[in-house]
């Protein structure tokens, strides 16, 4: 009985942390600014056959267009109304994208951007990713429509109309998060333009959400919202699933707004994690990685169940949001390799990757003054495709983190080792660590200064194994070192650290 009632309570919004990812898939990837039609090439000819469970795309939804810096990817954070036109493309591009991912078992979940409209500088006019007329000053957006009545502006309650101090949960709400109009959610009326606009991308198939700038919402009004959600599309998930929610609450501790408060309702992105791990990797403030023999909960870190995890996001590689200079991006590409494969071995949280764009950085006193550069484009504000190179690589400034080998082969790792426990650690208490899962898989990394050589336990059967980072098993052969795992499941590790990627993978699947 008292589980009974714990189901009916709690039922609903812990159905909200499950992804649905399809067929033993496990890690995700946020595809920033792609286009579409891109991202649904990407799908059937790369994330698919390699094992990504989904990707995170940028807001679907219309948005203003900024003249002044030109075209910064952060105007589409400045929603101008829920038509599904953007950069990255039309409607009806974004409903091929989603049924051609869906059909070779790739999910998408849409970046939410629903605590406020643009910034109260907007202006006015048609400069918008749909055309359509919209106000900032006199807060009329007649697409969706909302008026002045649809925002925040009599229940804040500083001078300013800011949020300006973020110690005070009332102001962080109800005020406007640098200048954006701040919607009212406590209305029946937003509420359902909100939950319109989230149903109709639900029925075109995605299976979830990233909910923008939560921290700034109340929980109760996000639930109401959550609640008039429908059912995923039977077509491609079971029916009853919910929307997968994963709200982006910043909370490195010490802020009085806590991850805590939205955990029940659906997953929450755990930002000390890759602030964390970037610092270890950095060896900075004294941080070992042997100290990780406990990471996740042990660390401080939110429930398993609640985690969404990451190395870095679209915010802190370019020093926006918060994480810090610790965070390790791919302009540190050694580091990010190790730091991604050790977020992908672990088994804590659900795994995200970030695939970026390379824009000229003009680093000013530790700021990034071209923090705003939008992805690459045409002279008139255009994304550009992304062209695949004979390596597999992407050109064109796409970065294409996703498709280096050793973050690829560790997203196949993970999905060969899914449910098996964290095993067999060894650590030199310093820097060098080993840690497998089950008998399924095992790493090792060496970030000392100086060679590792050692004899460890693997737990896995005895064989020869490829290892996946400095290549792969191709056929019956392996482009890259090779593993001997004795009978008793013990193997020799040596690793210089010298070398460009001082780690080595092994799992079952890469068994010669
Ligand atoms: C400017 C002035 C303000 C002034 C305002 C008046 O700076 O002082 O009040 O004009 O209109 C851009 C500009 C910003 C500008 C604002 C409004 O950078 O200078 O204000 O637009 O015109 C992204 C960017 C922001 C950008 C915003 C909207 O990071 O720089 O603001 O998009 O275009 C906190 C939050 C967290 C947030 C994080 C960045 O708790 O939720 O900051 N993260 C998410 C997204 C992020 C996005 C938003 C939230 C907003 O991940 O990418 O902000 O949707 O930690
Ligand atoms: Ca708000």
């Amino acid at each position: 009985m008292k589980f009974l009632i714990l189901v009916a309570l709690f039922g609903l919004s812990l159905a909200q942390h499950n992804p649905h990812l399809k067929s033993g898939r496990t890690a995700i990837v946020h595809l920033f600014e792609w286009r579409w039609a891109d991202i649904a090439a990407e799908c059937e000819r790369y994330l698919g056959p390699n094992g990504f469970g989904g990707v995170q795309i940028s807001p679907p939804n219309e948005h203003i267009l900024v003249s002044s810096p030109w075209r910064p990817w952060w105007q589409r954070y400045q929603p101008i109304g829920y038509n599904l036109c953007s950069r990255s493309g039309s409607e009806a591009e974004l409903r091929d994208m989603i049924t051609r991912c869906n059909n070779v078992g790739v999910n998408i979940y849409v970046d939410a951007v629903i605590n406020h409209m643009c910034g109260s500088g907007g202006g006015e006019g048609t400069h918008s990713s749909c055309g359509s007329w919209f106000s900032a000053s006199k807060e009329d957006f007649p697409s969706v429509p909302y008026s002045y009545m649809d925002f925040n502006d009599n229940k804040c309650k500083t001078g300013s109309g800011e949020i300006e101090n973020y110690s005070d949960p009332y102001q962080v709400r109800d005020c406007r998060l640098v200048g954006l109009l701040d919607l009212a959610l406590e209305k029946e009326y937003v509420r359902g333009k909100v939950a319109d606009f989230m149903n109709k991308l639900i029925d075109m198939g995605v299976a979830g959400f990233r909910v923008d700038a939560s921290k700034h919402m109340w929980p109760g009004d996000v639930d109401s919202i959550y609640r008039r959600l429908n059912n995923l599309n039977t077509k491609w998930f079971p029916s009853g699933a919910r929307a997968f929610i994963f709200q982006e609450v910043i909370d490195l501790g010490g802020e009085a707004i806590s991850a805590q408060e939205y955990v029940h309702l659906g997953r929450v992105t755990e930002f000390k994690y890759g602030a964390k791990l970037g610092t270890v990797f950095r060896k900075w403030n004294g941080e070992k990685l042997s100290f990780t023999k406990n990471w996740g909960e042990g660390w401080g870190f939110m429930a398993d169940g609640n985690a969404l995890v990451f190395v870095d996001n679209h915010d802190n590689q370019r020093g926006h949001g918060a994480g810090g200079a610790s965070i390790v991006t791919f302009w540190d590409a050694r580091l990010h390799k190790m730091a991604v494969a050790y977020m992908l071995a672990h088994p804590y949280g659900q795994a995200r990757v970030m695939s970026s764009y390379r824009w000229d950085r003009n680093i000013v006193n530790g700021q990034d003054q071209n923090d705003w550069i939008g992805p690459p484009s045409n002279g008139d504000g255009s994304t550009k495709p992304v062209p695949i190179n004979p390596d597999q690589t992407c050109g064109d400034g796409w970065v294409c983190e996703h498709r280096w080998r050793q973050i690829k082969n560790m997203v196949i790792f993970r999905n060969v080792v899914n449910g098996q426990p964290h095993a067999n650690w060894w650590d030199n208490q310093s820097n060098q660590v080993a840690f497998g899962r089950g008998n399924r898989g095992f790493i090792v990394f060496n970030n000392d200064d100086w060679a590792l050589d050692v004899t460890l336990n693997t737990g896995l059967p005895g064989g020869t194994y490829c290892d996946v980072i400095s290549g792969e098993k191709q056929g019956s052969g392996c482009t890259g070192k090779q593993v001997q795992v004795g009978s008793d499941g013990r193997a020799n590790f040596y690793i210089s650290n010298t070398e460009e990627d001082p780690f080595i993978a092994i799992h079952a699947d890469s068994k010669l």
